[in-house]
């Protein structure tokens, strides 16, 4: 492809040295400010971290950066709060006088040291993530590279982020993820400088978290009888017949969540409701309207089969199991679903007509509006705020919910003009369950057609926004929907490069973005995902 006449023009223009400067620099997402200053900085064994003050996190970070340099390199840099040494040290340092969104961060490269200065930690921490791109892709690497030489190219950033919330989901309820893989997911969020990890943890093949008070949702609610294992359309479903299931202890919850914070991210679970609930009814049948018996479902769709709005107990059950769950989750937002929810039940069960005409309601859309908004105020009684999908929308919004808006982006645009806050996640551009590619020879998805391109010409705010309004576009999310994705490595595949454009489209001033640089960037970048044993997909 690269011909000999190519490379000799490019000689003749210098185009050479470009590409090898952007070579060396190839951070992602690019950073809003980056002059190279000529020359290097070489990392070795007497290299020191010193810390600007003895704040816990602070020296968190330092630690971090500390275990990321050792493995390849085998020098374990020490951690000093006192500045005795002014060269061959990493400096972190808290700098009020730095100003910037929330995440920002200056960074000095010379030959004799290394700044990273910020207002906050969290910046403190984007800025190593910025380093750490600066250094060869070997030292991602658990061996050792003996021989290698430990350059940082000079260099002078201010970086900051375009949005403040960058997110990323997975879907452990239709197929589900040790906690190795949330970590490695976790850490896949952090060296992108992403900050939402969405975990979405019921649906109606699998709950897959574990609540003390209700052991049947562990015992049944968890397990199917049989997995679908995929569909053609000679035979339109196939089964494997074999039991499938898995759930999180709240031991487990409690290490991710911990995991996320020292990397400066926030992890929101997602309980689904009213809608796609039935393996909680599977294992609590009295809270559906006909009283069951209901099976966790096997195959793959959107279920008649909903928590009853009409009784008391649903509402019991859901905070009993809400407030489990704010113990496990510190974050502001809790996710309580809210799409697709079928209102045939509703229609027939005489407890929730009950309900609508107790409440004056019309009709079972406003039922639903009911449901959402008493869930929300519950949880806003203990300090937390809600997101759902965009259907909660329907029969009136909650008053301080955030949207999440799926089914394009109409229901963003429109929560926005009433002054709510919104995360775009438009199937249109950013669901990575669907095809990167000719669906020829790729493993089954569930359709449609998301190249890496369209994902990275996305930008979350509607032109037909005001400036006021376009503020309430707080970020957007890449969602992956596990129905086909069985195992860590094709999850992986299905998520990377994608989210990597993505992490761009959310940091990155719009008018810095360029699909072309982006390419070259992520051509070395994934020489640091191949170190770090990820299953991108490649052309
Ligand atoms: C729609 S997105 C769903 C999910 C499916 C997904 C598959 C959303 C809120 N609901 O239940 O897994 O499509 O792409």
């Amino acid at each position: 492809k690269l011909s000999i006449w190519m490379l000799i023009v490019a000689s003749l223009t210098g185009c050479g040295k470009e590409n090898e400067a952007s070579r060396e620099l190839a951070v992602i997402p690019k950073p809003v400010k980056m002059k190279s200053l000529g020359g290097d900085f070489q990392f070795n064994e007497k290299t020191v971290i010193v810390v600007s003050g003895d704040d816990e996190q602070q020296i968190g970070v330092a630690h971090y950066l500390s275990k990321l340099l050792s493995s390849a390199t085998g020098f374990r840099p020490e951690v000093n709060v006192e500045d005795n040494s002014e060269d061959n040290s990493i400096f972190l340092e808290i700098d009020k006088s730095i100003t910037g969104a929330p995440g920002c961060y200056s960074l000095l490269v010379t030959e004799s040291k290394v700044s990273v200065s910020a207002p906050g930690v969290t910046g403190l921490f984007y800025g190593v993530q910025t380093l750490r791109q600066l250094l060869p892709p070997e030292i991602e690497s658990d061996v050792l590279f003996p021989d290698m030489e430990w350059k940082v190219p000079a260099v002078e950033i201010f970086d900051e982020p375009a949005f403040p919330y960058r997110g990323l989901h997975l879907d452990v309820s239709r197929h589900f993820f040790p906690v190795s893989f949330i970590k490695k997911y976790i850490d896949l969020l952090a060296l992108h400088k992403m900050n939402v990890f969405h975990w979405h943890l019921t649906d109606d093949q699998g709950w897959r978290l574990e609540i003390k008070k209700y052991p049947m949702l562990q015992e049944v609610a968890s397990q199917r009888e049989e997995t679908l294992v995929g569909h053609g359309l000679e035979e339109p479903f196939v089964y494997d017949g074999k039991p499938y299931g898995g759930y999180y202890t709240q031991e487990e919850v409690k290490e991710v969540v911990k995991y996320a914070e020292e990397r400066f991210v926030t992890v929101i679970p997602e309980i689904e409701m009213p809608g796609h609930a039935q393996a909680a009814l599977a294992a609590y049948p009295h809270l559906g309207c006909t009283g069951g018996p209901y099976k966790t479902v096997t195959r793959w769709g959107v279920f008649p089969e909903v928590f009853c709005a009409g009784k008391e107990e649903t509402f019991q059950f859901l905070e009993d199991v809400l407030l489990e769950v704010m113990e496990l989750f510190p974050s502001e937002y809790i996710h309580i679903g809210g799409d697709e929810c079928p209102k045939t039940r509703w229609e027939e069960c005489e407890f929730c007509q009950a309900r609508i005409a107790d409440e004056n309601l019309k009709n079972e859309q406003e039922l639903q509006s009911y449901f959402v908004h008493r869930i929300e105020e519950f949880l806003n009684r203990h300090g937390r705020s809600i997101i759902g999908w965009d259907e909660i929308m329907e029969g009136g919004l909650a008053p301080g919910a955030t949207v999440m808006s799926w089914q394009g982006e109409k229901g963003g645009i429109q929560a926005a003009k009433m002054g709510h806050n919104v995360i775009m996640t438009p199937v249109s551009h950013l669901y990575f369950d669907y095809y990167q590619t000719d669906p020829e020879g790729e493993p089954l998805a569930i359709g449609h057609f998301l190249p890496l391109e369209k994902v990275y010409s996305y930008h979350p705010v509607p032109d037909t926004l005001t400036s006021e309004e376009a503020k309430f576009i707080i970020g957007a999310q890449g969602n992956l929907w596990s129905e086909y994705i069985k195992t860590p490595g094709h999850a992986e595949y299905m998520a990377l490069p994608r989210a990597v454009a993505l992490s761009e489209i959310l940091w990155t001033p719009v008018e810095n973005k360029n699909y072309n640089d982006f390419l070259q960037r992520l051509d070395v970048h994934k020489r640091r995902l191949n170190v770090l044993g990820v299953n991108y997909f490649k052309e």
